[in-house]
């Protein structure tokens, strides 16, 4: 974990640390460090609804222990292309980034 903030900071060395830092403190310390590109977890759950003009989709989700989730119903982003391979009732595993308090799907698909 040392390593890899170090790592990160290097890479941020045109950017105020401190600034970084303190934007970091309100975030649990054992999750990834925040890069531009957010780590992308993976989760399984069922589609609760699905907005078209917000372009989000609710789903119920199990657990997800990389970023600490309990099991809970959320929405999360997606692109139309996304939205139009799914339907309520569906079980899906899906992939997305937490950016913030935003998750966006990466990627989503219908278990089979
Ligand atoms: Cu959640």
């Amino acid at each position: 974990m040392k390593l890899s903030l170090i790592a990160v900071a290097s890479t941020v060395v045109a950017l105020s640390f401190a600034a970084y830092a303190e934007d970091m403190s309100g975030m649990k310390m054992d999750a990834a460090p925040m890069t531009q590109q957010a780590p992308v977890a993976r989760a399984a759950g069922t589609i609760k609804a699905i907005d078209g003009e917000k372009h989000t989709v609710t789903i119920a989700h199990g657990a997800v222990p990389v970023v600490q989730w309990p099991p809970m119903t959320m929405g999360f982003r997606a692109t139309e292309a996304q939205l139009a391979g799914v339907k309520v009732g569906d079980s899906v595993n899906f992939e997305f980034q937490l950016a913030g308090s935003t998750a966006t799907l990466v990627s989503i698909d219908v278990a089979k």
